[in-house]
């Protein structure tokens, strides 16, 4: 069949991906969400118009928002997940054995629906004893939850409509606010190439609040230009300084020991977005 979806990635770059079934679509009271099922990637969860996850690359994106953190922070007993609906986050998330309760925060449940749904090997921890799911508002949660989590990741969709709120300096002062007092968070923060002017601002808010700031990079093939960001704000533990060696084996395919350190490696047009005034 010679159906294509096709994702507007920048206003003059698109991905088009081949559709073997669509399976599901739906207006949810927040946005458009589809899932379609494709040779090339599997299927794909897409929220209005644009890729969020994926069977096949899935792993590299929720393995690097989880497991840098969690792997520097000295104990991680409770962790918060900010949007990730599909549930990806959350499946990485109890791989460790220190994680005594991970919350699940999404503000649209339809989305947690239609993972379970379609998505099993993404959304398969959801039922996990350990994990508490929320749909609410990630920024009301983390201002109602003060000094409560080691933890916080906000896996959030691109900085339009919904999400603008979780790319502010007032959400990161109540997510430190949340965080008790070694505590880490990591949030997603779009592609180096084609976000260059979101970047440098974000970079300078998280560290004009968090004492230590750390970007690094994972490569992420349908996402727009494949390499992408996640930003790191803790209050005490440094990923740079962690002993790889402690690390515990992993059942990862794309996080490592090395790429634990490596991934904090910048290359110059990168670290300079960081050196600029946002
Ligand atoms: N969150 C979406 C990251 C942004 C993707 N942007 C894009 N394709 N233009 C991923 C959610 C996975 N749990």
């Amino acid at each position: 069949m010679n159906l294509w979806f096709t994702e507007q990635q920048t206003k003059d770059m698109r991905i088009s991906v081949r559709v073997k079934q669509i399976l599901h679509r739906e207006e949810t009271p927040f946005q458009s969400l589809a899932v379609l099922d494709t040779d090339q990637f599997g299927r794909m969860l897409v929220l209005d118009n644009i890729i969020q996850t994926n069977i096949a690359d899935e792993f590299v994106y929720h393995e690097m928002i989880t497991h840098v953190a969690l792997n520097t922070h000295a104990d991680p007993k409770k962790v918060l997940v900010i949007g990730g609906g599909d549930g990806g986050a959350v499946r990485e998330i109890i791989k460790h054995q220190s994680v005594e309760k991970a919350v699940h925060c999404e503000i649209d449940g339809a989305v947690i629906e239609a993972s379970r749904r379609f998505l099993p090997e993404i959304s398969c921890a959801l039922d996990d004893h350990r994990v508490e799911i929320i749909v609410d508002d990630g920024i009301k949660h983390v201002k109602e939850n003060k000094n409560t989590y080691d933890v916080i990741m906000v896996d959030s969709t691109d900085p339009i409509g919904p999400a603008v709120g979780l790319f502010s300096a007032d959400f990161y002062r109540d997510i430190f606010a949340s965080l008790k007092e070694d505590g880490i968070f990591v949030a997603q923060t779009e592609s180096p190439f084609f976000n260059r002017d979101l970047i440098p601002g974000l970079y300078q808010d998280i560290s004009g609040i968090f004492p230590v700031t750390r970007l690094y990079l994972a490569v992420i093939p349908t996402y727009p230009g494949g390499l992408w960001t996640f930003t790191m704000g803790s209050k005490k533990y440094d990923p740079l300084k962690v002993d790889i060696s402690r690390i515990p084996p992993m059942d990862t395919r794309y996080y490592s020991p090395a790429v634990h350190q490596t991934c904090l490696v910048l290359p110059p047009f990168v670290r300079e977005l960081l050196e600029r005034q946002g």
